[in-house]
């Protein structure tokens, strides 16, 4: 049966602007075991020749902990390996065309940063939307954060479609974006850089069960 992100409300991120390539099975390893059962590797401006086997061993050791293995960026490198999802973003181009070569069985992801992206992404066929960033945030220098204002409209339009909030969240910030209406949330760097990720993972996991 096709897994969904709808089951999922924290969706991790292996981002090799955090992680080194030598480390990305261990890092991988822990936040499965915190409970993350959507991850996706994210490996920007890394050559592609180092980051297939990565996106191959991440796929592995998803697919052995039932969790969605997302590849950013490379819709043939997806294809090729047979990932579960590859996320797209706005620059992609038509979702069509990216349906068209992963097939019809593989989810889809895309990157949104205002209302009318992400209701656009929804009818254009996307399986799940990011929507963000909400705060200024390292992980994606030098875009603008667009708050946390709409997500309750966008949320209530879109009824329970897996909407994952992005941008800046973190142990502090996470109340306050559950607050604005925020169901699910993808968390990179502070998950990261935590002494024990896979306990910070379980942590939010709870916390996200209890409040949502
Ligand atoms: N898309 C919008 S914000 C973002 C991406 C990939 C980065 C989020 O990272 P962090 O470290 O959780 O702020």
């Amino acid at each position: 049966m096709k897994k969904t992100p709808a089951e999922s409300r924290l969706y991790g991120i292996v981002d090799l602007g955090y992680v080194r390539p030598e480390n990305v099975e261990n890092t991988t390893t822990s936040l499965l075991r915190g409970g993350i059962r959507i991850l996706q590797l994210r490996a920007k401006r890394a050559p592609l020749e180092l980051v297939e086997p990565l996106a191959r061993r991440m796929q592995m050791l998803c697919r052995a902990a039932g969790a969605i293995f997302v590849l950013n960026d490379y819709p043939e490198m997806a294809a090729r390996i047979g990932a579960d999802a590859v996320h797209v973003g706005q620059d992609a181009g038509p979702l069509a065309a990216v349906r068209a070569l992963v097939g019809k069985d593989m989810l889809i992801g895309r990157s949104t940063h205002s209302p009318e992206q992400a209701l656009a992404a929804v009818t254009e066929g996307a399986d799940y939307i990011g929507f963000g960033p909400l705060f200024p945030t390292g992980t994606k220098p030098g875009r603008p954060a667009i708050g946390l204002q709409d997500i309750a409209a966008v949320q209530a339009q879109l009824g329970d479609f897996p909407m994952f909030c992005i941008g800046g969240i973190n142990g502090d910030t996470l109340p306050a974006v559950l607050q604005a209406g925020a169901r699910r949330v993808v968390i990179v760097s502070w998950l990261l850089q935590q002494p024990d990720c896979a306990a910070a993972a379980q942590n939010i996991i709870q916390t996200l069960n209890s409040r949502v």
